[in-house]
């Protein structure tokens, strides 16, 4: 027999129960790296605890996420966590995970069926900014987005994960089950009111009364969410292999840092996360708002900027003293000031604490993994602080220079003419202006005009500012010139 983390001897011992303790109460959407070291993480500490029989049904619903789930199932849905920080490396073999599906192996109304189960609570999504399907120019469901389309057409064969949601509420509706709690995890703005926005979207669309029963019933509570967790690569799997004593291919290594902060609105019970850590609060919002500004508009900053510039991982921009010094610039002069926060939050030891992070070199996190989905990305980490800036008259050099940034890393070619793999759901919209315009200095301003002019990310008003058009053109130009090591420089 192939020998795996449950039939081997491993480094770490695996947890002290088998699957057959835990009740799929929750079913979560988009199990991939993030998932594994984040919620499934605080949900096998709980079980460390307590008696508690709160599991996971795991689903994926993309193409790309067969391999994991069977992976998972080969080793008894367990699988390695390492936190690898500068003190050293832990190992820890989580055991929060019962099951696992997918429409490919399973079928698309087995999926339903068990999201409508009796048993299930909550049900959980990562499934990254663009798999809410909202149109960002008027916070609804987007109904030309391609999988809605097919979703408003065959709702009860749905594509989308909102589709899956409403499909599985409206059985759960007409069987008369208890409603459920879905806890959207994902780094959007608001994210509870975003799924809540969409699956009420989509059930308008099929039955008024459904769609009351959801706003009646159903709840869905607002997250910060806050661990870095880079995509998994050949390597970081061959080191954990080495360390744990076998192979484990849905091992996954993160920071040692974790945060998770929660509106406690749970219709139909939770699991104790906040014995694993996890804060139950009335507003998450301006915990969201500074994790979005903060941390990932640093890190979509250094991500477009460090790729232009040559280094590959968060960590390596940081041992360049410019990009430390404009990061944390952007921080504690650009971001922070934007918010308002309780009391006792201390933005500026926030922002040395992620200096920190983004310094850790145990972790290889790339700057094109985050550069991805930029157009998804850029209104919560800076348009809306830009925004605020405009209001004010106050400078925003570095926002300005992070746009610029964006846009250059959207032409698809580097500061070497070697080509970017720009990956956006609006990659054809950037391409086409990038053919229609060329990417040189000279048309600068009709680059940037256009670019501005997409009001799913700037809205209407900022390509009439004169002022930001003129300030992120020349900034834009300036990459041209003299390259993004140089731009970060003279900051
Ligand atoms: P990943 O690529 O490992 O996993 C993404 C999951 O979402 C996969 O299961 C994929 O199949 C699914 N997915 C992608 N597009 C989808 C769609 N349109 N509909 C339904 N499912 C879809 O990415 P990872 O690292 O797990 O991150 C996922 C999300 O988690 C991020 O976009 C972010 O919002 C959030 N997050 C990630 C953190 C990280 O450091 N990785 C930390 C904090 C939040
Ligand atoms: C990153 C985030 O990929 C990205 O866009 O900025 O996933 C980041 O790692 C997390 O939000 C950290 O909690």
């Amino acid at each position: 027999m192939e020998k795996n983390l449950v039939n081997a001897i491993t480094s770490v011992p695996c947890p002290p129960w088998t699957t057959e303790r835990l009740t799929s109460r929750i079913v979560h959407l988009g199990c991939g790296a993030f998932h594994r070291a984040h919620q499934a993480l605080y949900t096998h500490h709980v079980l460390e605890q307590t008696d508690s029989d709160w599991g996971f049904c795991e689903i994926n619903l993309m193409l790309n996420g067969v391999a994991l789930i069977e992976n998972l199932k080969k080793q008894s849905m367990r699988y390695t966590v390492a936190e690898k920080g500068q003190e050293g490396v832990r190992l820890k073999i989580i055991g929060s995970m019962k099951e696992g599906m997918h429409p490919l192996i399973d079928g698309v109304q087995a999926i339903i069926e068990k999201m409508a189960a009796p048993d299930v609570a909550i049900i959980s999504l990562t499934i990254t900014e663009k798999g809410y399907c909202i149109d960002a120019t008027t916070g609804r469901l987007d109904p030309n987005n391609t999988l809605i389309i097919k979703d408003i057409a065959n709702p009860e064969l749905p594509r989308s994960a909102i589709g899956y949601i409403t499909a599985a509420l409206k059985l759960r509706f007409e069987r008369r089950l208890a409603a459920v709690t879905i806890l959207s995890c994902d780094n959007v703005r608001e994210n509870g009111h975003v799924v809540r926005e969409a699956v009420l979207g989509l059930a308008r669309l099929q039955d008024e009364k459904l769609a009351q029963w959801i706003e009646n019933q159903v709840t869905f509570p607002n997250t910060m969410v806050d661990r870095i967790v880079p995509a998994a690569t050949p390597e970081t799997l061959t080191e954990i292999a080495q360390r744990l004593g076998v192979e484990d291919p849905c091992a996954i290594a993160c920071e040692p840092f974790r945060q998770w902060v929660i509106e406690d609105k749970f219709v139909n019970g939770r699991p104790d996360w906040d014995l694993a850590g996890a804060q139950f609060v009335d507003d998450v919002v301006p915990f969201e708002m500074m994790k979005l500004r903060m941390l990932n508009g640093a890190h979509s900053f250094l991500a477009y900027l460090g790729y232009l510039g040559g280094y590959a991982h968060i960590s390596d921009t940081m041992t360049n003293a410019d990009y430390r010094r404009a990061v944390y610039a952007l921080m504690r002069n650009e971001q922070a000031p934007t918010l308002s926060m309780p009391e006792d939050i201390d933005l500026t030891a926030y922002a040395d604490t992620l200096i920190k992070r983004f310094t850790n070199p145990a972790l290889k996190h790339q700057t094109g993994q985050i550069a991805m989905d930029g157009s998804q990305k850029l209104p919560q980490r800076m348009i809306d602080s830009i925004e605020w800036h405009l209001v004010q008259g106050s400078d925003y050099r570095h926002l300005t220079l992070g746009v610029a940034g964006w846009m250059r890393y959207i032409s698809g070619l580097d500061e070497q003419g070697q080509p970017i793999n720009v990956r956006d759901p609006l990659k054809e919209t950037f391409a086409a202006i990038f053919a229609r315009y060329g990417n040189s200095a000279a048309v600068a301003e009709d680059v940037v005009k256009a670019l501005l002019a997409i009001e799913s990310i700037f809205g209407q008003k900022l390509v009439n500012n004169r002022d930001f058009v003129n300030n992120v053109t020349q900034a834009y130009q300036k990459l041209l010139n003299v390259g993004a090591r140089q731009a970060v420089s003279t900051l």
